[in-house]
């Protein structure tokens, strides 16, 4: 038997090896990423501090964009067969460069299966019945194109409904499923209907990429790197030249948070097309691209509160003095307005981590403090930092814009669809979950576990009061 995590490995694995085949430039990302990754660790002994080097050398997403309701619900019984639910909820319609689809990503969620091998899929849905891009007449016909195509093989999707069943598959099967997975997942030869494709390009590139053509294929695949300036400068030396800038926070001296993203610009693949005269000819399409990323710690909902304002604030100082470069005015208000340690986060509640009882704490008979400031300063507690999972909305609406040809159309004083998490669990028929609560899980028993070995009464009692150990004495509890 072949079990779920094993299943998600070989499958990133595999995916990986077809993706270098189709996209080479993806294969000298790869072998940037991993000397900047041997680099990092024979320099930092600390650079194993949000996942060790075989997490991190494994470390994959990768992005599809599908049509229907229909087609994302089996995909998600593809991802489910490989241990991955779908994670937070992306609306990317509005603002600067928006695009008709909503989003979701595909991801394991225990901390086990996450260190086995994390690999998760930022899928988006295309939104057909939004008016701010399609007319009812495109609407119906991008739907008929949509319900004429089959992306996944029925024998794939019963491989998969098994697989979830089991928690795995017998070798043989295995073998069976992955092949069709990954082939899903490739480029399809199949001709691109010429007119078809423009007129939905017109809308948006995405729109084409997604209800232009018949299959469904591996859009990006993205390696994790330790050292993402380190990376971005060595690309450009190698001739790759990277989309202007890098995603996420700023480059400073404090702890790492959320998302760091950068990518290269779409490159030309060759396609076949199907004239209007019925004919095929070649041509080329810039839909494929690379991207990298390091990942950084995950922040609690006041925490990534403050990264949003210290961003908008960015864009305010940024748009008043254009000459100024953007990182740099972020990493000025980054020095004086973010958490400069681990610590401060952990205590201004600001972002997730697991608790252990600390090794050094005082042995002087001294009572461990009530509040988790105290608790972290006198050594009563080790606090390690829990790694960001998810993605970034900005940043993905980021890297959708940069590899689009051009800005499309999009009629903002018509409303559109409303669509929410809960909208989008409907369509796929499972649980959207809430990333903030995954992250809270393990750090809220991690907590009141290590609070309970060490007898820490008052800051146990302040947990019960408060949610978390206050920053004094506990709030009285509230009676009639
Ligand atoms: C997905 C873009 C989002 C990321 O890393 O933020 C994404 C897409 O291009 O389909 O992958
Ligand atoms: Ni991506």
């Amino acid at each position: 038997m072949v079990p779920t995590w094993r299943l998600r490995a070989a499958f990133a694995r595999r995916l990986s090896e077809m993706y270098g085949t189709e996209v080479p430039a993806y294969t000298t990302l790869l072998e940037v990423t991993g000397q900047i990754n041997d680099e990092a660790v024979a320099r930092d002994p600390d650079a194993g501090r949000l996942g060790g080097i075989d997490r991190v050398t494994a470390e994959r997403h990768g992005a599809i964009r599908v049509g229907t309701p229909g087609e994302l619900r089996q995909a998600a019984q593809i991802f489910a067969a490989l241990g991955m639910r779908p994670v937070g909820f992306y609306d990317l319609r509005d603002g600067p460069g928006a695009v008709p689809v909503v989003s979701t990503a595909f991801r394991p969620t225990g901390t086990e299966e996450l260190d086995r091998n994390p690999f998760r899929v930022f899928t988006s849905l295309l939104t057909t019945a939004d008016r701010r891009f399609f007319d009812a007449g495109l609407e119906a016909r991008l739907d008929a194109f949509l319900a004429r195509r089959q992306l996944f093989p029925p024998e794939l999707l019963t491989l998969a409904e098994r697989a979830e069943e089991r928690a795995g598959l017998p070798e043989e099967q295995a073998e069976r499923f992955l092949t069709l997975a990954v082939a899903a997942l490739e480029l399809s030869p199949e001709p691109v209907d010429r007119a078809w494709y423009a007129e939905l390009e017109r809308i948006s590139a995405v729109a084409a990429d997604i209800g232009g053509v018949a299959a469904t294929h591996i859009n990006h695949l993205t390696p994790r790197v330790l050292d993402i300036d380190a990376l971005y400068r060595r690309m450009g030396e190698r001739g790759i030249t990277m989309i202007d800038r890098i995603q996420g926070p700023p480059r400073w001296d404090g702890p790492d948070v959320l998302l760091r993203q950068t990518s290269f610009r779409a490159l030309a693949e060759p396609r076949a097309f199907r004239e209007p005269d019925g004919s095929v000819t070649g041509g080329a399409l810039r839909v494929r691209f690379g991207e990298v990323e390091a990942r950084g710690i995950a922040l609690t909902r006041a925490g990534r509160a403050h990264y949003d304002a210290l961003m908008a604030e960015t864009d305010r100082q940024t748009a008043e003095r254009p000459d100024t470069v953007r990182q740099e005015t972020a990493r000025a208000l980054w020095e004086g307005r973010f958490p400069r340690t681990e610590h401060r986060l952990a205590a201004g509640q600001l972002a997730y981590f697991t608790f252990r009882p600390g090794t050094g704490r005082p042995a002087d008979g001294r009572r461990p403090p009530a509040d988790l400031a105290g608790l972290l300063a006198q050594g009563w507690l080790t606090a390690h930092p829990i790694v960001y999972e998810d993605f970034l909305p900005r940043s993905a609406a980021g890297i959708f814009r940069s590899n689009l040809t051009g800005d499309g159309t999009r009629a903002a004083d018509r409303t559109g669809t409303p669509f929410d998490a809960d909208r989008l669990a409907a369509a796929i028929g499972r649980p959207v979950l809430d990333p903030f609560a995954l992250y809270a899980d393990p750090h809220d028993r991690s907590l009141r576990q290590a609070l309970t070995t060490l007898r820490a009464d008052d800051a146990l009692r302040a947990l019960d009061g408060a949610g978390q150990p206050g920053p004094g004495a506990a709030p009285p509890p509230a009676e009639g």
